[in-house]
């Protein structure tokens, strides 16, 4: 593999003035408010990470994208960057027409000269860019779920760059990277790309990658779209600060990636290769199931684990960075050091803390020992993810109208506050009504939209470490999934399902509705002429017939406890 060649690569950005004057005059054109994941590849694509993209996609080269993983020219290009809209904004548009890329406070970054509009085959490009038309592919699910339904593609023309205002002095373009390698003579350099925190077992494989290809080393972690789910980049960007001072001076430096990661398990360390290569690396780490997305919806791994290795091995030299294994390093006890586990010899104990263990004693507060992390990364981390005892939750009571929610949501609000520690608000149905969605009545999309603001403050609160209690019917049984995903990226979500049956609820008929729905005076009303789905998994159900309020709320506190998010 030849040394990197340092010279610039070929960005998108007019100068200075041209960028003045286009952007007085993109003012009129008809404008695209990205997303956020348009925003990312626009930043990549405008500043070179992309080369040799001079755009997004049009249809000939995606169409060869995705079946061959080249460009129509046969350069590999393994990702189809896409600009996907809406068919009402396509259906206004005439190719050849500028439009205006905006960011979402409307600036305008660039400008894109639509060659080409075509409504792709979703589930096709599932099939072959990520290896099956699986939902439970994170990128699939934003296929077919968050991407418009038509794509545009074309040049595009660069005005400026996104603005970042967290850790400006950590972000780099390829070409401001490769200026800095030239001005340390780093004349080889191996990037590591990342989504986690980095412990120690990280630390000694990187910089063993590093020796070995007898090279600098580049901390590239990605901060701009990963996997759902994870350490946000705020906390991993202080977590790595950390654990790049453990490198020998002047072997290391770290920059950010504003890449959103597809998590395409082997098409993606091919394109992370490419990028790396553009950003003026020689060689780049490559692990067991890179990018990988999880399980599919059997159960079973979307990729091999090291298919991504196999396909980065094949395209090696048109990628234009060297595959650097990535050893798996584990605690070696008896000598207090990491070693490969391919190469540990004779009877020693091998210690190690895998992801999901690293999760339980964060989330449960347990130690997390000295030979698995530094301690500035381990406070770090007990800093955004404290134990459950002390993390937001959402307590969410479904039930019919006079069940005896609001009661009991009283009681439990009461309880909890006597305990003290988080503050608690309670979004009853009633309330919830009258201040925040006063105009909405009682059909199905009135109904889901009342659901759906309510789960946003709930996640609100929720992430923001306080207790929410709500208390609306919420009949629908995927609205409530889709209030307890919003809720779970922040903390617990308790679903109650106060399961008063209909008849006990007509029968005491607290506010005189039931006797109006009966006879036609209350139309779409729950459980009499419109639906309610019974919760099939709730965390708790409780039932109220000869039941205390008091008792109800007691067995809230006791399924709270039993999940740790009170202390007992
Ligand atoms: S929903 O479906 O979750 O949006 O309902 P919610 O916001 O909880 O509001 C329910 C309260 O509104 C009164 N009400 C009705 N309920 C059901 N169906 C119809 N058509 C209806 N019209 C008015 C009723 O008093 C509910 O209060 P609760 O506290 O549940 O008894």
């Amino acid at each position: 593999m030849p040394e990197q060649s340092l010279a610039p690569v070929p960005e998108l950005y007019v100068s200075y003035e041209s960028a003045q004057k286009l952007k007085s005059e993109a003012a009129d054109l008809i404008s695209w408010d990205l997303t956020p994941r348009q925003i990312c590849d626009l930043e990549l694509l405008m500043n070179g990470g992309f080369a040799p993209l001079k755009g997004f996609l049009p249809e000939a080269d995606y169409n060869s994208v995705v079946t061959d993983m080249r460009l129509a020219n046969g350069a590999l290009w393994p990702m189809p960057i896409t600009l996907d809209v809406s068919e009402e904004f396509a259906e206004g548009l005439e190719l050849g027409q500028d439009i205006a890329l905006r960011d979402q406070e409307g600036v305008i970054l660039a400008t894109l000269t639509v060659t080409d509009r075509w409504s792709p085959d979703k589930a096709h490009e599932a099939k072959h860019v990520f290896g099956a038309d699986d939902q439970a592919h994170p990128a699939v699910n934003y296929l077919h779920n968050q991407a418009g339904k038509v794509y545009l593609g074309g040049p595009v023309t660069g005005i400026q760059p996104p603005v970042h205002y967290d850790f400006r002095a950590r972000r780099d373009t390829p070409n401001e990277l490769r200026a800095y390698f030239r001005k340390l003579g780093w004349r080889k350099v191996v990037a590591f790309q990342t989504r986690n925190p980095l412990h120690r077992a990280h630390q000694e494989l990187t910089f063993r990658a590093a020796r070995e290809a007898q090279a600098n080393l580049l901390i590239h972690p990605v901060v701009g779209m990963t996997k759902p789910g994870d350490v946000d980049h705020f906390t991993r960007v202080r977590c790595y600060e950390a654990v790049l001072d453990q490198y020998p001076g002047s072997t290391t430096t770290m920059s950010l990636l504003n890449l959103a990661m597809r998590m395409g398990g082997p098409r993606e360390a091919v394109w992370h290769g490419l990028i790396r290569a553009n950003h003026g690396c020689t060689h780049f780490i490559v692990g067991r199931d890179h990018a990988g997305p999880g399980k599919n919806s059997a159960g079973e791994d979307f990729y091999g684990p090291y298919e991504a290795q196999d396909l980065f091995r094949k395209y090696q030299s048109e990628i234009g960075c060297e595959m650097v294994d990535f050893k798996h390093m584990v605690y070696v006890q008896e000598r207090a050091q990491y070693e490969p586990a391919d190469e540990i010899e004779g009877d020693v104990t091998v210690l190690n803390i895998s992801g999901t263990e690293l999760r339980r004693r964060l989330s449960e507060g347990l130690e997390i020992p000295e030979w698995f992390s530094f301690p500035e990364v381990v406070a770090e981390l007990r800093k955004t993810r404290p134990p459950r005892a002390k993390q937001g939750f959402t307590v969410f009571f479904t039930g019919f109208s006079g069940s005896g929610k609001s009661t009991i949501a009283n009681a439990l609000m009461v309880k909890l506050m006597e305990m003290g520690g988080r503050p608690v608000t309670l979004l009853d149905g009633d309330i919830v009504r009258k201040n925040l969605s006063s105009e909405l009545g009682f059909s199905k999309e009135h109904r889901d939209l009342n659901i759906r603001r309510i789960g946003y403050v709930a996640s609100e609160i929720t992430k923001n470490g306080g207790i929410a209690i709500c208390a609306p019917i919420a009949p629908y049984a995927s609205t409530r999934r889709l209030v307890r995903e919003d809720i779970e990226a922040f903390g617990a979500f308790v679903e109650v399902h106060v399961a008063t049956s209909i008849e006990e609820c007509e029968r005491r008929d607290r506010k005189g509705l039931y006797k109006l729905a009966r006879s036609g005076k209350i139309k779409e009303f729950t459980g009499i002429s419109d639906p309610y789905d019974v919760p099939e998994k709730p965390e708790l159900k409780v039932e109220t017939e000869n039941v205390e309020v008091d008792n109800c709320a007691h067995q809230v506190i006791l399924k709270l406890e039993q999940m740790g998010l009170i202390a007992g």
